[in-house]
This record gives C-alpha cells, structure tokens and sequence, in this order.
C-alpha cells in the first residue's frame, strides 16, 4: 500500500512539475506578446456612441498600417475596455460571433459584414487582453462608418467609429434610389458563413442574379413601427429553400445618410411564432429578461428553410433618407440587398 502511495506521490510530483513548467512557459509568451502589442501606436480618439447607459464599454481601433489606402489589405483592432480601463474580455456569442463589424461608406453603396473569427489568424491570446482583430480592404477612398456589435451578460453595444480611406480610386457620389425590385447579386460562401470582403452595391461581382421585391408602406414615419415585407425568387421561381445566415432569417444594417449610426437588426419568417410575438410587442427580441443563452436569443430559432418571405420590423428614429442593407443566405450564395426608403416626420 505504502509503495502504491509512492508511485502515485511521485507521478502526481512529476505532473505538477510538467504543468508548472508549462505555465511558465505560456506566462512568458504571454508578456511577450502583450509587450509587443503595448509598443505598437494605439489609434485612440475615435468617436463611440453607446447606446446602453447601464454599463459603459469603449471602444479604440488601431489601424495597421495607420492610413488607410482604398485597395489596400489593412487590419482592424478593436480595443475593448470597460469604464475603468480594464480590458472586456467577457463576450458572449450572438449570432455565432463574438464581435460583429459593419462597414459602410458614406455614399451608402459600400457595405462589409466581418467578425474575428472570420479569419485564420483569429488571436485568442490578443482577445484575453480585450483586442479584437479583423482584416479588410476597402475598396475605394472616403469616409466609412464602422458598427461594432458585441454582448455580455449585461448589456448589448452599438458602438461606431469612423474612419478615413485615402486613395485614388474614389466612392461614387450618393445616389437616391426608391425602386422597389430589384437584381440581388449572390457572393460564395467562403465556408461556416463567412464572406469578407466589401461588396459594391450592383458591381455585378457576384455569381448568381437574384430578384428581390420589397414591400413597404407608402408613408414611412419617424418614431412608428414598420413592417416591411421582402420577397426573394430564382429565375422566376419564388425561393422557398433560403437558410439561415448567423443564426437569423436575414441581417439587416440600417444606415442614414447623416451616417450617424447603424441599426444591426434581424428579420424573421412571416407566420412563424417568434415573428407573430415581435408583432405583438415590437421590442421583444431586444429584452434581456430571459437570461440570453443561446445565440437565438434575439428572435426565436430560425426554420432551417424558409422562403420566400423574410420579414422586418424596425423603426426609424428620425425623418430621412435610409439605406437598408440586408443579406441572407441560399445554399452556398450570401446574398445582399439594399432598399432605400425615405422617412417623413
Ligand atoms: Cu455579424
């Protein structure tokens, strides 16, 4: 018995001994990257807007390289720290992600949808300090508007910072268009509902043309719940097999041209029980109540089919004109659409 307890003493010696050695190991990278990371120029100064006034988050983007050129790889990091500094580290998944970047150009033509894990060199050790990365090319010069959506178990941010593209190739100009059908460009699938590139509105780079119909009341105003309807078909054929994309029914980016801000909503599917709840109380799907659990926490599950009707309730804050960018998924094309509406007071 004694000598059982010896070798189980000396086995138990050596393994606290190979996971201190490990620890200190991993500690010592650890320094060494948050060194390294420390050194390089933070980008602080953007604007943040938070919509939450429970708890406070904020926001600093570091820009690599720190101009931006239009057609240029850059990497985005997004630094997260609460009110007294400390690095946010405690995000949940919503929407399969744990952090959401919306990029829109300010003529509204321009639209990208990326998260961290997104991509390959996703770095869990930077997020243990609160940094966030994503990569992207802007196409053209301009300015953009970056939404940044993340979740505790608190509370849920909206924050936005602007940025500053230099180049040659410049955005076209705003253009108004209230047309209500209209091509919608499919883009493949980069795997696990990934696409991360920008997409330029028509620019016809995507495979499959798509038709999409949108409908909306006559008079959209301020302040009022509105229910628009989208209906998607193939080659005349309404589109009864869309699947989800991020855990909804559709993705909806809703911008002004004041670009003052970016509603990151989700529709849902016409009929189903989570949608005839959202009619029934608007807000719903944005309550913290029930403790949020699962990603779907948002509005219900979505079918795993669906079509071809996708619904979404929104309300727009103020009088103006709004583009609303929406993407969604059919087999391996991520399709997006964008419906300019004009709100009245
Ligand atoms: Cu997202």
């Amino acid at each position: 018995m004694q000598a059982r307890n010896f070798q189980f003493f000396s086995i138990f010696q050596t393994l606290v001994r190979v996971v201190c050695q490990y620890c200190v190991v991993v500690i010592g990278f650890m320094m060494l990257f948050f060194v390294d990371i420390g050194s390089a120029q933070e980008h602080d100064g953007h604007n943040t807007h938070n919509v939450d006034n429970a708890a406070s988050l904020n926001v600093a983007l570091r820009m690599e390289p720190q101009t931006i050129s239009a057609g240029a790889p850059t990497v985005l990091t997004f630094h997260l720290t609460d009110a007294t500094g400390e690095p946010v580290t405690d995000l949940m998944v919503h929407h399969a992600r744990v952090l959401h970047v919306l990029v829109i150009s300010e003529n509204l033509q321009i639209i990208g949808h990326i998260h961290p894990e997104d991509f390959e060199s996703r770095d869990i050790l930077a997020e243990l300090e609160g940094k966030y990365t994503v990569h992207f090319t802007f196409p053209a010069s301009g300015k953009y508007i970056l939404a940044v959506d993340v979740m505790t178990a608190d509370a849920e941010f909206a924050e936005y910072l602007y940025v500053d593209v230099a180049g040659e190739e410049k955005m076209a100009d705003l253009v108004q268009d209230f047309h209500r059908e209209k091509a919608v460009f499919g883009y493949t699938d980069e795997g696990g509902d990934r696409y991360t590139k920008a997409v330029a509105l028509n620019d016809g780079s995507g495979a499959l043309i798509y038709h999409a119909k949108m409908e909306a009341p006559e008079r959209i105003k301020a302040g009022e719940m509105v229910h628009i309807t989208y209906h998607f078909s193939l080659d005349g054929e309404p589109l009864t097999d869309l699947v989800p994309f991020l855990d909804a029914p559709m993705h909806f980016a809703i911008v002004s041209t004041r670009l003052d801000g970016v509603v990151h909503t989700h529709g849902t599917v016409p009929g189903r029980a989570d949608a005839n709840k959202m009619m029934k109380d608007p807000h719903a799907g944005h309550k913290m109540e029930e403790a949020p659990t699962t990603a779907h926490q948002h509005y219900g599950t979505t079918p795993e089919k669906f079509g071809p009707a996708v619904m979404l309730m929104t309300t727009f804050p103020e009088a103006g004109i709004y583009q609303i960018f929406g993407q969604l998924k059919h087999a391996d094309q991520i399709l997006w659409t964008s419906f300019m509406v004009e709100v009245e007071n």
